[in-house]
């Protein structure tokens, strides 16, 4: 206890709640299990029972006492198809549940049509009982909203992970697969009791040894998909373009040539002997010196086609990546956007992907930046399988040494209006299917978990992880409850704690932005690793991340009258608020607009007052958080509140070193003095 490990899944009684005494009369299970995915639902749920009513637990086939929790699913169990009514059975979809309270035996009831909807339901019960809910009450039908909800690692076999700031990957170490089937198996458990239902266990970046997972590790692969399978994940592998030349010893991997489609539909063949309910390629290609079909003059549409072909007769899917720029700009080039790219490249395809393909699709146009306006490209390909890339591992955000709380920036993104079919066309009806009426829709994010014993280094980074699986679930949720049952479930949720760390988290996204990225410019971070700053960074490098920052003023015009065009690529109303300074929202000003430093924003400062403004404020702030902080600290574990603490401290120093860098880069720039005369170097 206290060392994170346990997460949000440490099973304890609730601080304060509505759980009167005969709370812990709930110690007996009901369950005929069918197959491991109802295995783990009934261990789970007699561990957590166990662990929040402090009473042993027993587990029946049928009902000897009352009350008792009874699972089961739908028409294979009587028990169940008594308790719950055939109406409330029939609004539970494939992966739902119901869970219904008897006001006379007090029984607990919960229902689905498959295990897998089995083991969210319990997952749900426990959050519920682990919170101080009354469990005694219930009567409620949960779907979820988005068919996939999966995670992607970016970690390498030799057990290293890419943008990973919690050590190093559970999955590898050495160039082979852990032998720590345990670990896989605690990380399944988080994943699954946050509704998460796919993984891609490695980096979209995938090297020599890597290529190999499709071959010669997969009894191995095997063994981690069986892990995953008992908690209802569906296990993907990502995969090198260029497989059949490194593996197959082929001339070529051109995806029209018969040899190469016919060494892909033998690998798919291998794959499926090995896991039969594998769940498909991730594909990164033509991406930052990634191979792909454009060395063979294919489009992207020929290569991901070609894998979905091989994928097709067993179910698989093709999840095509659309992180597709030119990496080898020259910066003196102002006629080329990389925010332009994914569009360019991929809107033109629409209609010409297999029904087994879906592009994901980071959520900005460039590079999960701290401030981005929404990718044009979600949503304008109405005949095309499309799914939201986030990015969990905080590398733009503090790399889980400052405190970022990702939800609230998730939350205005899926909000975001794209008015592609007229007012009301938000995101997150793109991204969950229902605007085009996709076979294949979802979330997909980057992982921020390590072999660190807390996961992910920071703790408070948890809550990321949590928070993601909770609103791919179901993005109505919001940003402050899910904090809310993040706090209560791992620290408690007695007062002042709980209220503390909930204003920290929903505050921690906005501070870090103020000291750090101001009005929407991106990338002033040092090149490579990406932590702290430098202004400059990348002003001078190939990578397209530019602010164009002189001494008269700073931003990038990407109007369509004057600028690279790019805001000509969302619909109406959109491009018309993004092409307008007047109109444009301040925080996205910079990203849209080249102005001179004494432009007048919305909130009536200047530019210039605003990053000095901002820049000390944030640095105020960072210190603190750090403050409250240790007002909890009489409230909790000491190891638990040292780890945070330390973050914390390295936050408040660091966000001056933020703010020092800035101000005084635009106040050498500029020339124009802070009004309130703030120290500037
Ligand atoms: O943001 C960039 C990262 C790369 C990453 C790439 C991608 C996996 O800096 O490390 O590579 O995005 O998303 O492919």
């Amino acid at each position: 206890p206290g060392n994170g490990y346990e997460a949000w899944l440490q099973y304890r009684r609730a601080d304060r709640g509505t759980n009167d005494e005969r709370f812990t009369e709930y110690h007996h299970i009901v369950a005929s299990v069918q197959d491991e995915v109802m295995r783990s639902a009934v261990d789970e749920l007699s561990d957590g029972l166990k662990g929040i009513t402090g009473r042993s637990v027993s587990i029946t086939e049928d009902a000897v006492s009352t009350p008792c929790i009874l699972l089961g699913i739908f028409g294979a169990s009587k028990a169940i198809d008594q308790a719950i009514d055939a109406d409330t059975a029939r609004a539970v979809k494939a992966e739902g549940f119901a869970i219904q309270t008897d006001s006379l035996t007090r029984n607990i009831a919960v229902g689905a049509a498959t295990s897998a909807g089995l083991l969210y339901g319990v997952f749900h019960l426990l959050r519920i009982m682990g919170a101080g809910g009354a469990a005694d009450r219930l009567s409620l039908v949960e779907n979820p909203v988005n068919p996939l909800r999966m995670i992607n690692q970016w970690d390498n076999m030799d057990g290293s992970v890419e943008r990973g700031y919690a050590g190093k990957s559970i999955f590898f170490e050495n160039n082979r697969i852990t032998g720590n089937l345990e670990r896989i198996k605690d990380y399944a458990r988080l994943l699954a009791s946050c509704g998460i239902n796919a993984i891609a266990i490695n980096n979209v970046n995938v090297h020599r040894v890597e290529s190999r997972l499709l071959t010669e590790f997969l009894p191995e692969v095997a063994k981690l998909a069986e892990i995953f399978r008992s908690y209802a994940i569906k296990l993907f592998l990502s995969i090198n373009y260029a497989s059949p030349m490194e593996l197959g010893g082929l001339p070529t991997a051109d995806p029209v040539a018969s040899d190469v489609r016919e060494w892909w539909r033998l690998a798919a063949s291998n794959v499926y002997a090995a896991v039969p309910d594998f769940g498909g390629f991730l594909v990164k290609a033509d991406s930052e010196h990634r191979p792909g079909p454009f060395t063979y003059g294919r489009d992207h549409a020929d290569g991901a086609n070609m894998l979905a072909e091989a994928l097709k007769p067993y179910g698989g899917i093709v999840i095509w990546r659309c992180f597709v720029y030119n990496c080898k700009q020259d910066w003196r080039d102002r006629t080329t956007d990389r925010a332009r790219a994914a569009y360019d490249h991929f809107r033109q395809l629409d209609g010409s992907f297999m029904d087994n393909v879906i592009l994901q699709i980071k959520n900005g146009p460039i590079d999960f930046q701290v401030r981005e306006p929404v990718s044009p490209l979600l949503g304008a390909m109405p005949r095309t399988n499309q799914m939201i890339e986030f990015q969990i591992t905080q590398e733009y955000t503090g790399q889980q040494r400052h405190v970022c709380y990702l939800v609230p920036q998730w939350k205005e993104i899926l909000d975001f209006d794209t008015h592609l079919q007229g007012m009301g066309t938000p995101v997150k009806r793109i991204v969950d299917g229902t605007v085009h009426g996709n076979p294949y829709s979802g979330f997909a994010a980057v992982s921020n978990i390590g072999d660190d014993t807390n996961w992910t280094g920071h703790p408070l980074a948890q809550a990321n992880l949590y928070g993601y699986g909770r609103l791919a679930w179901n993005p109505e949720l919001s940003s402050e409850e899910i904090a809310g049952e993040w706090i209560t479930l791992t620290y408690g949720n007695r007062e002042p704690l709980y209220g503390i760390i909930q204003d920290m988290l929903m505050s921690s996204w906005e501070i870090y932005e103020s000291y750090t990225a101001p009005l929407g410019v991106g990338f002033m971070v040092n090149p490579d690793h990406h932590y702290g700053p430098n202004v400059e960074g990348y002003e001078y490098s190939p990578w397209g991340t530019y602010h164009y920052a002189d001494c008269h003023g700073i931003g990038v015009d990407r109007t369509t009258a004057t600028g690279t065009g790019y805001t000509s690529q969302y619909a109406g109303p959109n491009r018309e608020m993004y092409e307008s300074p007047a109109t444009c929202p301040d925080e996205l000003l910079l990203f849209f607009h080249h102005v001179p430093y004494t432009h007048p924003l919305h909130s009536g400062k200047t530019v210039i007052q605003h990053i000095y403004d901002t820049h000390f404020e944030g640095a105020e702030r960072a210190e603190r958080l750090l403050a409250a902080w240790e007002r909890v600290k009489e409230h909790m574990d000491e190891e638990a509140f040292r780890q945070v603490a330390d973050r914390l401290a390295e936050q408040a120093e660091h966000a001056k070193e933020w703010r020092d860098r800035i101000n005084t880069y635009f106040f050498r720039k500029s020339g124009i003095a802070d009004e309130r005369g703030r120290t500037i170097y």
